[in-house]
């Protein structure tokens, strides 16, 4: 069965119970396997808004990539998510970084995720919990992704 790594973030309301309350839901449509610590995580891109809780999890699913986009998405919109500016803040966001060793680009789906390089709030928990896992188009571990990192305060552990 594929195997899927999602990053979830959450900076509006119950941050903590958003994101159980997503990896619950995800877990109703797939089987999730692992998930890493929490994080609270200063906002990227867009500064003046509420830092984040994120996390990332691993899950196998039969579900196709552009499948798994649409639970990501009607999670989102389950959960309140309404429809703003890029970057803006959110109950829920739930990102792909990783479907199998898969490329794509398409216009609504990009996998790997164009961001997930540059970003300590996605690095730090994937370094948990797949670090040996290689980018399969910059052709790097996680461990070495994440290592540009280290020392980095904008991502601590959360409680
Ligand atoms: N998500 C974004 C933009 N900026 N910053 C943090 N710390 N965490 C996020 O999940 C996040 C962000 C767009 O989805
Ligand atoms: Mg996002
Ligand atoms: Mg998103």
């Amino acid at each position: 069965m594929p195997t899927a790594y999602l990053c979830l973030g959450s900076n509006l309301g119950d941050r903590e119970k958003n994101l159980i309350l997503a990896l619950s839901l995800l877990s109703q449509e797939t089987n999730l396997e692992k998930v890493s610590s929490i994080y609270e995580t200063e906002p990227i891109g867009y500064k003046e808004q509420p830092l984040f809780l994120n996390l990332v999890c691993r899950v196998t699913t039969n579900l196709n990539p552009q499948e798994l986009l649409h639970l990501a998405k009607t999670i989102e919109n389950k959960m309140g998510r309404i429809p703003s500016f890029p970057n803006s803040p959110r109950p829920v966001d739930i990102d792909i970084l990783f479907y199998d060793n898969q490329i794509i680009k398409t216009k609504d789906l990009t996998i790997p995720h164009p961001q997930l390089a540059k970003r300590a709030f996605v690095l730090i928990p994937l370094s948990e919990i797949a670090s040996e896992l290689v980018h399969p188009d910059l052709s790097k571990s996680i461990a070495e992704l994440a290592s540009s990192y280290e020392g980095y305060s904008g991502v601590r552990k959360y409680n």
